[in-house]
């Protein structure tokens, strides 16, 4: 059963904040209630990082904004905000392949050097939730939980680093409401007055620079809306595209108190919102799937932006190309899904799923195919063969050509390739460098994330 809305307890505090310290666990009638839950959020575990001698050049990207690749120019803090799941079923490839996309980056900024702040969320409210908890006569809340943590086992069987801050829906409404106090006080935002529901909506036009991230025409903005979770029809909206930023509280739905009345987050003011109160305006990544350019993309930054009166709320959006499945993109509604904590569970090597996706270039739309799979588990077992051995060939320009592709837009491609080629030589010709086969799998590690031990 649903709990009650009352039972949603907002916390109080409001500002920037990190983890669990700053939520009070509220307890009512014996039930355990939404705080308590966030009181639990964490991140998943830790992965040591070997260091690798020597550096690569800096890492240049694809930003979606500017339509081309370009240096990213982090500071001494590289900061970096990826959306997170919608936590109503289990983790496919196609979210893998694009966590595994920004672990790279994230690889890359640490061995410059730099310290990482990562910041990603958990869409924990929302209609898919709910729909799929109704269908299975199930707690939307303890469904969000369950998929949640089986996504962190997931991600940490991929090994994929974890974000410093991992921030579900439902801890931040406290920040949505202020954002959207703030939107509404400037003008940005609007309550429909026509219904009995007074819902929020973002003006379109509350920034001039609209319609950057994407570059989309208005056309193809208004079926990407349509298509993706927008309500253009939505009776009283002063344009089509104009977007919801507070749900008024429906009933059967869950709902937190606010100033503007009860009712729950929009999506894009959520990531808005956990992204500015963290790492602030104009950090340096902004990602995601392409299926978020516009637009969530492009309403996450005109959200910040309105507020921030700043006109690039993320340096560089990067998007991934989408892992599809006899022909269809993998998603959730087409039920098209490769599982990653099912093919776990039939003993695949978490390595072999992990360099199966990254045989690909990160912007391409690609294929998973057991071909894919089938070639992956030949590499992870020829690097590992190589690793393995007592002395090879001296591996630093190998290591040097892995760096260089890496920071030509994420160019995995190149950089198997270049490592296929020194563990082939070294399987079939040996060498007399002690330290090479080490070396190799330090960095094979630290850079790529696969263990070969
Ligand atoms: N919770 C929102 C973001 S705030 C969301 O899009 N959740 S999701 O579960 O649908 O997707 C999580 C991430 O995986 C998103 O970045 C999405 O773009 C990406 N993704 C979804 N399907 C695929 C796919 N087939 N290939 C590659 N990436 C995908
Ligand atoms: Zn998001």
């Amino acid at each position: 059963m649903r709990p009650a809305s009352r039972e949603h307890v907002a916390p109080v505090d409001s500002g920037p904040r990190v983890g669990a310290a700053a939520f009070r666990p509220s307890r009512r009638r014996g039930c355990i209630t939404v705080s308590d839950r966030l009181a639990g959020m964490q991140s998943w575990s830790d992965i040591a990082v070997p260091p690798v001698p020597g550096q690569g050049p800096p890492l240049r990207l694809f930003d979606t904004a500017d339509r081309r690749v370009r240096p990213v120019t982090p500071g001494p803090t590289a900061t970096m905000y990826v959306c997170g799941i919608t936590p109503y079923d289990a983790t496919h490839l196609g979210h893998a392949a694009t966590y595994l996309a920004f672990d790279l980056v994230n690889r890359i900024w640490r061995d410059a050097g730099h310290d990482v702040h990562y910041v990603q969320n958990v869409t924990d409210v929302d209609d898919p939730l709910f729909e799929r908890a109704e269908r299975d006569g199930e707690d939307w809340v303890v469904l969000g939980m369950r998929e949640t943590a089986l996504f962190r086992e997931d991600m940490e069987a991929l090994r994929v680093l974890p974000p410093r801050d991992y921030i579900g829906a439902v801890e931040s409404v406290n920040e949505v409401v202020e954002m959207v106090g703030k939107m509404l006080a400037a003008g940005a935002a609007y309550v429909v007055d026509d219904s009995e529901y007074p819902d929020v909506y973002f003006r379109v036009d509350a920034t001039e620079q609209f319609g950057y991230e994407s570059g989309y025409d208005r056309e193809t903005m208004e079926r990407l809306f349509a298509e993706r979770g927008g309500d253009p029809a939505r009776p009283g909206k002063q344009d089509a595209l104009d977007a919801l930023v507070w749900r008024a509280n429906r009933p059967g739905e869950p709902s937190w108190p606010s100033p503007f009345g009860p009712g729950r987050p929009g999506w894009h003011v959520e990531c808005s919102a956990i992204a500015l109160n963290r790492i602030g305006s104009g950090f340096d990544v902004q990602g995601g799937g392409s299926d978020l350019i516009f637009p969530h993309h492009e309403f996450s930054a005109a959200h910040a932006e309105s507020v921030v009166c700043e006109r690039r709320f993320a340096r560089h959006y990067v998007h991934t190309g989408m892992i599809g499945l006899d022909g269809e993109k993998m998603s959730k509604s087409r039920g098209n899904l490769v599982f990653v904590s099912k093919l776990r569970g039939e003993g695949v090597d978490p390595m072999a799923i992990r360099l199966g996706l990254l045989s690909g270039h990160y912007r391409q739309d690609r294929p998973w195919t057991p071909e894919v799979l089938e070639a992956a588990e030949q590499r992870v077992a020829l690097w590992r063969r190589a690793a393995a051995l007592p002395t090879a060939q001296n591996v630093d320009d190998t290591v040097a050509r892995l760096r260089q592709h890496l920071a030509d837009d994420l160019d995995t491609p190149k950089a198997l390739d270049a490592l296929d080629g020194w563990a082939r030589r070294a399987v079939d010709h040996g060498g007399h460098d002690a330290a090479a086969p080490g070396l190799f799998s330090d960095a094979v590690d630290a850079l790529l994330g696969v263990t070969l031990r």
